[in-house]
C-alpha cells in the first residue's frame, strides 16, 4: 500500500520501458490517476499479473496509460475504482492499449467505463472477459469517446451504466466486435448492450460472427443505434435477439447471415449463464440448438491484426476461440461452419502428446504439441485432465535443463504407454549446451 504524489500510486512508469510479469499490484491509492500504474508516454508490459482493490481518485482505478503503449496479458483486473474519473480497471488517454488473455470485473468507475475507459486511443482487446463492471456514467464494461475498440473473440457480460452503454458506450469512435458474447449488460437510459451517442458525428460500427442477447434498458435494450446520417454499420453474421431503437430489420436469417429478433418476438441465443468452460476466462456455454450454433462466417473468423481494421494484408484466421489453447474456432456441431460468439460449442480437448521435442514455441498444430505445452493447457484449464501419447515408441523426451522441472499445479493423470515405451528424462549437462553448437 502506497500513496503517491499525484499520478500512479503503485508505479509512476515516465517515457520508459517497464516490464511487470508475475506480480500482485493491490490496495494502492492515488491522487490523481492511475491508482495501481501510471504510464506517461512509456512502453508497459504487464503480463500474469493481478491488479486489485487500487483506487484512484480521477481515472484509471487499476491502471491509467497516458499516451505510449500499453500491454496486458493473462492478467486479472478486478475491484478497483476511479472515485471520480473514467475507467474503473483501465483507463487509457491517446495510447495504443493491447489486452489479451485477461479477465477484467467487478471494477467501477464514477465517470465513463467502469471497465475499461479510452479517449482517443486504440484498445484492442483479445480473448479476454469484461465482466460485472460498472459505471455511475456511460459505458458499464467499455466506453470510448474517440478512437477505435476493436473486441475479438471476447466475453462482455453483466456490466451495468447508469447513464448509456451498458455493456459499450462509444461517442465517436469505430467499434469493431468479431466473435463477441455480448450479454446480460443494463444500462439505466439507452443501449442495455452497446449504446451509440445520438449526435450528427459520423460513426462506424462493425459487428461480425456475434452474439448480442439478454440486455436490458429502457431504449434500445441490446443495440440503441440512432440512425445518424454518415454511420456506418456494418454487421455480418451475427445474432441480436431484439432490435428495439436499433435500424435493424426483424429476420431470421437476413442477407448478411444476421439472425435478428424483435420486441415482439426476441431471438433465444440459447446461452448458459457465464461460467468457467475451460481456458483462462469465464464465457457463456452455447446450446447446440441455440440458432448461433455453426452460423457465423468463417471467411470473418479473422484477427484484424495490428492495422486494427477487416484487410490491409494483415488479417489472420482465428485457430482458438476465447478459450484460447486447443479450443479450436470451428467445429461442426449441427453442420459446419464456427458458432457466432466467443465460445465454439466442443468437447474438452484430449491433451495428446505428438512430438519428444521439450520446447514451448506457440504452435499447437499436430506434430508440434509437446509435453510441457501440454501440461501447461492442463494447468490452465481449471478441473481434473488427462496427458495421453502419440508417439513412434518407443520414444526418450528428454527435458530441457533451461525450462526448469514439469510443473503440475492441478490433479492429473498421465496415461503413457508403458514403462519400457516411453522414457522422459532430465539431460544433466555442463551449464550451457547450447554453446558447443
Ligand atoms: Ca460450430
Ligand atoms: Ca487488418
Ligand atoms: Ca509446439
Ligand atoms: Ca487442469
Amino acid at each position: 500500500m502506497q500513496e503517491a504524489g499525484y499520478h500512479g500510486g503503485g508505479i509512476y512508469a515516465a517515457n520508459g520501458d517497464v516490464t511487470i510479469t508475475g506480480s500482485t499490484i493491490s490496495g494502492n491509492e492515488s491522487k490523481g490517476d492511475g491508482g495501481g500504474i501510471y504510464s506517461y508516454k512509456g512502453s508497459v508490459a504487464i503480463s500474469n499479473t493481478t491488479i486489485t482493490g487500487n483506487k484512484a481518485d480521477y481515472g484509471g482505478g487499476g491502471v491509467f496509460n497516458y499516451e505510449g503503449d500499453l500491454t496486458i496479458t493473462t492478467s486479472v483486473i478486478t475491484s478497483n475504482s476511479a472515485d471520480y474519473g473514467s475507467g474503473g480497471g483501465v483507463g487509457n488517454t491517446s495510447g495504443r492499449l493491447t489486452i489479451s488473455g485477461t479477465r477484467i470485473t467487478g471494477n467501477q468507475a464514477v465517470g465513463d467505463g467502469g471497465g475499461v475507459a479510452t479517449n482517443n486511443g486504440i484498445v484492442d482487446i483479445f480473448q479476454s472477459l469484461i465482466a460485472d463492471n460498472s459505471s455511475s456514467f456511460d459505458g458499464g464494461g467499455i466506453s470510448s469517446a474517440i478512437g477505435a475498440v476493436i473486441v475479438n473473440n471476447s466475453t462482455i457480460s453483466g456490466n451495468s451504466a447508469t447513464g448509456r452503454g451498458g455493456g459499450i458506450q462509444t461517442d465517436a469512435a469505430a467499434v469493431r466486435l468479431v466473435h463477441v458474447t455480448l450479454a446480460m449488460n443494463t444500462a439505466g437510459i439507452s443501449g442495455g448492450g452497446i449504446g451509440v451517442n445520438d449526435d450528427s458525428t459520423a460513426k462506424s460500427m462493425l459487428i461480425y460472427n456475434s452474439i448480442i442477447t439478454l440486455n436490458t434498458g429502457p431504449i434500445g435494450p441490446d443495440l440503441h443505434v440512432p440512425g445518424d446520417p454518415g454511420t456506418v454499420l456494418d454487421i455480418q453474421s451475427s445474432l441480436i435477439s431484439d432490435n428495439t431503437d436499433s435500424t435493424l430489420v426483424a429476420s431470421s436469417g437476413d442477407a448478411n447471415g444476421n439472425v435478428i429478433g424483435s420486441t415482439a418476438s426476441p431471438i433465444d441465443a440459447k446461452i448458459s449463464p457465464l461460467a468457467n468452460n475451460g481456458g483462462a476466462t469465464n464465457t457463456h456455454d452455447l446450446d447446440y440448438t441455440s440458432p448461433a450454433t455453426d452460423a457465423a462466417n468463417l471467411a470473418l473468423s479473422l484477427n484484424f491484426g495490428a492495422d486494427g481494421n477487416i484487410g490491409g494484408g494483415d488479417d489472420t484466421a482465428l485457430t482458438a476461440d476465447q478459450r484460447a489453447g486447443l479450443y479450436s474456432r470451428s467445429v461442426i456441431g449441427l453442420s459446419a461452419g464456427p458458432d457466432m460468439g466467443a465460445l465454439e460449442k466442443q468437447a474438452r480437448p484430449s491433451l495428446v502428446v505428438d512430438t519428444t521435442a521439450d520446447i514451448i514455441n506457440g504452435d499447437l498444430s499436430p506434430g508440434d504439441r509437446s509435453l510441457r505445452e501440454m501440461l501447461a493447457l492442463a494447468n490452465g484449464d481449471l478441473g481434473d485432465d488427462q496427458i495421453s501419447f502419440s508417439l513412434s515408441l518407443p520414444a526418450i523426451i528428454t527435458l530441457e535443463p533451461s525450462l526448469g522441472s514439469l510443473l503440475v499445479e492441478e490433479n492429473l493423470s498421465f496415461a503413457g504407454p508403458g514403462a519400457d515405451l516411453l522414457t522422459i528424462c532430465l539431460l544433466y549437462t555442463s551449464p550451457s549446451p547450447r554453446d558447443r553448437g
